[in-house]
Parts: C-alpha cells; structure tokens; sequence
C-alpha cells in the first residue's frame, strides 16, 4: 500500500510570529540580512552570499538584465532564464556585466523622421521621458540629439510633426566622449546643470547617458552585490539537457552563479548534470539545484549531485497549476520546514551547510518573512518582480490600471519543456502554468526598500539581529481561521474603500 502521511500539508498564511526580547540593540540598523548562497563547513565564510536574501525567478517574464542589474544593486541575485537560445542568455549575462554603475544604455530610442506621437508612445512604453535621437533610430547609432518634454507641448503642438522640427540637436547639447568617468561625468553634469548627459564613442555614435538622478540613486543602495572585480553578481538557469555547452557560455561572459530550473529536481538526471559540472568546473562554481518538496529529495540532490543550494517548493507559484494537472506538490510552510530540518541535520553529520531557497507562493512580505522564520536562507520569487519596472515586459493600461504580463514557464506561451519531462519527445504535452497580468508596481528598489524594512522591523520584535537567529530563536504559532480573520482590520469604515452612492 502507499504510504498516506497524516500530517497535513501546511502554507505560510496558517502560521504567525510570536515577539521575543527586543533589547536596546534590536534596532533595524543593526539587522544584518547577509547569507550564504554557497554551501560551505561551518566556521567558513561561503563563496558566494547575498546581501539580501532574495533571488528571482528564472522566467521569461521575469528575469532579464535590467531586472538582474536592479536587483544586485539592492543585494540580491537575479536567476536569468534558460527558456531561450544559449547565445541570448549568455548576452543577458553580459549585459549585467558590463553594466557601469551609472552609466544607462538607451532604451527609449528614435530617429529624426520619427513623430511626436511615436515619442509619446514610447514614452508610455518605457516610462522614460529622455528619447535619444539617433541616424537610424537605434541605440548605438551616430547620435543627432535628445527629446525631452521641454522640446514639444504634448497638448498643443502638431503631434504628427516629425522628431527632427523639436529636438535639441548635439550643437546644443553638453556631452562627453566615451572613456570619462562617473566622477567626471558627474561633475559636468553639475556644471552644466543639465538632467542627462550622452557620452558618444570617436564615431559620435551613442554609448551610454548619465543621467542627474541616478547620483543619488548610487548612494542608496549600499547593499549593491558585486563580484571581486566590483562588476554586478549575476545567476543564469540551466535545463538538464544543453546545460554543458550553456554553462560553458554563461561562465564564459561571468555568470557569478548556475541554478538548475525544474519543476521536479529529485531525478538522476539533475544529479548526474550537478555532478557532470562540478567535475569539470571544480568546487569553485555555484551550482543551485532543486525543486524538492521532501527530506529524501533535498539530501539526494546534497549528495549525489553536490550542490550548492536547494530550491524547495512544487506547485506553490501564483501562475502554477502542477497541482492541478497532475496532483503533486506539497504545502510551502511544509515542505520548507521538512527541508529545514534536513538540512540541519546533514549539517550535524557532515559540518557542511547546504542553503536551501523557498521558491514560489510568496504573495505578501508576510510570507516572505515567515519562509525566513521557518527555516529558509533566501527566498526566489516570480511575480514580485514581475510587477516591477525591470522586468523585461511591456505595462499595458487596463480600466485605467496598469499592469505587466506574466506567464508561467510552463505555459503554452512560454513553451520551455525543458523544465518539465512530460514525455520522451522535445514538446510540452500539457500546460502546467498560466498565462496572466499582474498590478505594476513601480521601480524594483523602492518596492525591495518596503520588504526590507518589514523584515528588519519584524525581526527586531523577535530579538534577532540575523536569518540564522532567526532561524534558531523564531517562535511560530498555528493559527485558527478566526485569528487570521481578526489580523484584518475590524469593525472600522476605510474611507478610500467606501463605494460612494449617487
Ligand atoms: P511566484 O513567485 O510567481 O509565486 O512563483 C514563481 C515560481 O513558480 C518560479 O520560481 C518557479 O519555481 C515556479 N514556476 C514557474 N513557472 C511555473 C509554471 O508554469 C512555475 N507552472 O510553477
């Protein structure tokens, strides 16, 4: 007969958080979120760590270079998605590489025969209000001058007149070759006191724009998570078929960290891959591995396929529906604090400690807070960050809110059949994600900024000052449905939520 487990399969929204003894030194400022992204022996600093203990999801509609780079400037690692050719990922990686602090690529790009109404379109696509006017109306293209809002009046002037009536043409403009830098380009924008500055290659032809803003934007994110050479971190996913010749190319352009994408990561064929790579790259490399939802499929992975850290987490996401289509899975909270366990216990019996990540399901800071408490060293997430600005989706405008596509790597629209083995053929036989919207939230920093401060305050009520107290000294309680219904508010009228009758 099967075995039938009697406890019951249990979710971060079940549990709540019990206040310990905040001292004088439980104070946000002194909450250090610090972890290892490596395993590692106790006593030793591990290879890799976050200084925040996020990562995002490796997703098409999530993880790309402007995500990665935002994200490592607050601390935290971006997973670069595998569901595309190896040359493409590998250019992502690059792309966050080579990004300059300071120093922006062009995104909102035109040519002079282009309309106003071309530049408000693209001013709505992208959110940014500084268009480059370039000889083709690329990027890297001879540089002919800048639009900005102070060039037209978008609600009387002719939007059909052509870019080249408005602009502020390079005659007009202050700029500075490529070669300069931040310090000085910093200081010329202060001298000219302009908003952007254009530095331009020998050709003329646009390299990057500095802008005014992004000066102070620096000094805010002491957390930036770099590599010895001071360039950003980095992951990139791999699937367990090209992955020799796709971790060739990303460790090639400087991929700081590899993490198996799978819906099912308790299989020979993860472990042989972890394993395959290991043997050729040698202990140095950051290898992720996962999904697992048990003890079994944590301590297989830690074994057979050496990895650095396990994902822990089936059929949680917000656009999975695994647990529908094929009735595997396990409830979050569950699941981490059976992987949790055995983690501390391999630790025990090895001196080695194996980070494990919470992956999927994370839908409020709250949960992110509890996955901390319950046993987890970092958590991915997918929709957080889809929502945000640098995720690589188009905002779309609906009943006048805005919102960002998001799709599940197991959707029809994704087509990444890599991750699931439905059958011997190269083809996804049946969906196990969705294809959906999400609210925009604004730009990625701020909304981190918000979860980062709930975590620390939370933390100092229970007396921690770092996730491993946290995971020594949290006091969890189950809650019944009427506690979580009195955690709203009660009994008050919200003015803003008052339908107001006519
Ligand atoms: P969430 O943060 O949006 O709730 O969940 C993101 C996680 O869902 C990913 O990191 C991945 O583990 C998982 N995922 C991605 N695509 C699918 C799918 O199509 C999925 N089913 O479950």
């Amino acid at each position: 007969m099967a075995i039938l487990i009697d406890e019951i399969s249990r979710t971060f929204g079940e549990f709540l958080l019990l206040p310990g003894l905040t001292t004088k030194e439980h104070v946000p400022s002194n909450v250090n979120l610090r972890v290892a992204l490596s395993k590692h022996k106790i006593g030793e600093e591990p290879r890799a760590h976050l200084n925040t203990p996020f990562v995002s999801a490796s997703m098409q509609a999530v993880s790309g270079s402007d995500l990665a780079t935002a994200l490592a400037r607050k601390g935290g690692c971006a997973f670069i998605f595998c569901s595309q050719s190896i040359e493409a990922q590998a250019e992502m990686v690059r792309a966050v590489k080579e990004h300059k602090a300071g120093f922006v690529e062009s995104d909102s790009n035109l040519s002079p025969s282009n309309t106003l109404a071309d530049a408000l379109k693209l001013r709505q696509e992208t959110g940014h209000s500084t268009i480059a006017i370039t000889e083709s109306g690329q990027k890297h293209s001879k540089l002919l001058g800048l639009l900005t809002s102070k060039d037209f009046w978008e609600y009387k002037d002719d939007l059909s007149r052509p870019i080249m009536e408005f602009y502020t043409p390079m005659e007009r403009l202050v700029y500075a070759e490529e070669g300069v830098t931040l310090q000085q380009a910093t200081e010329k924008l202060w001298k000219s006191k302009k908003e952007c500055l254009p530095i331009v290659d020998a050709q003329g032809c646009l390299q990057y724009l500095v802008f005014r803003k992004d000066y102070f934007d620096h000094h805010s994110n002491p957390d930036e998570l770099t590599d010895e050479g001071k360039r950003l971190f980095v992951g990139a996913a791999l699937n367990t078929f090209d992955y020799m010749e796709r971790a060739k190319a990303l460790l090639d352009v400087g991929v700081d960290a590899l993490c198996f994408d799978s819906s099912d990561g308790h299989t020979e064929w993860q472990a042989q891959s972890a394993r395959t790579l290991r043997n050729k790259y040698g202990p140095a490399v950051v290898i992720g591995g996962g999904n697992v939802v048990t003890a079994e499929g944590f301590r297989y992975l830690a074994e057979a396929g050496d990895v650095d850290f396990v994902k822990v987490g089936i059929g949680g996401g917000s656009i999975c529906i695994t647990r529908e289509q094929k009735g595997i899975g396990r409830g979050q909270a569950t699941a981490l604090m059976e992987v949790a366990k055995e983690r501390d216990r391999y630790c025990k019996e090895t001196g080695i400690y194996v980070p494990i990540c919470s992956d999927g399901g994370l839908n409020f800071d709250t949960h992110i807070i509890m996955a901390l408490a319950l046993g987890a060293d970092m958590v991915m997430m997918g929709k957080y960050f889809a929502m945000t600005e640098e995720s690589p989706t188009p905002k779309i405008t609906f009943k006048g809110q805005r919102y960002k596509p998001y799709w599940g790597e197991g959707s029809n629209r994704a087509r990444n059949w890599q991750r699931y083995k439905q059958s011997e053929k190269p083809e996804l036989v049946f969906e196990e994600g969705v294809d959906a919207y999400v609210p925009y939230s604004g730009p990625l920093g701020e909304k981190v900024d918000v979860s980062i401060a709930k975590i620390k305050a939370t933390m100092c009520n229970l007396g921690v000052l770092t996730v491993k107290e946290m995971h020594q000294n949290a006091r969890i309680t189950r809650v019944s449905e009427l506690t979580i219904v009195e955690g709203g508010t009660s009994s008050v009228q919200q003015l803003d939520r008052i339908q107001v009758q006519s």
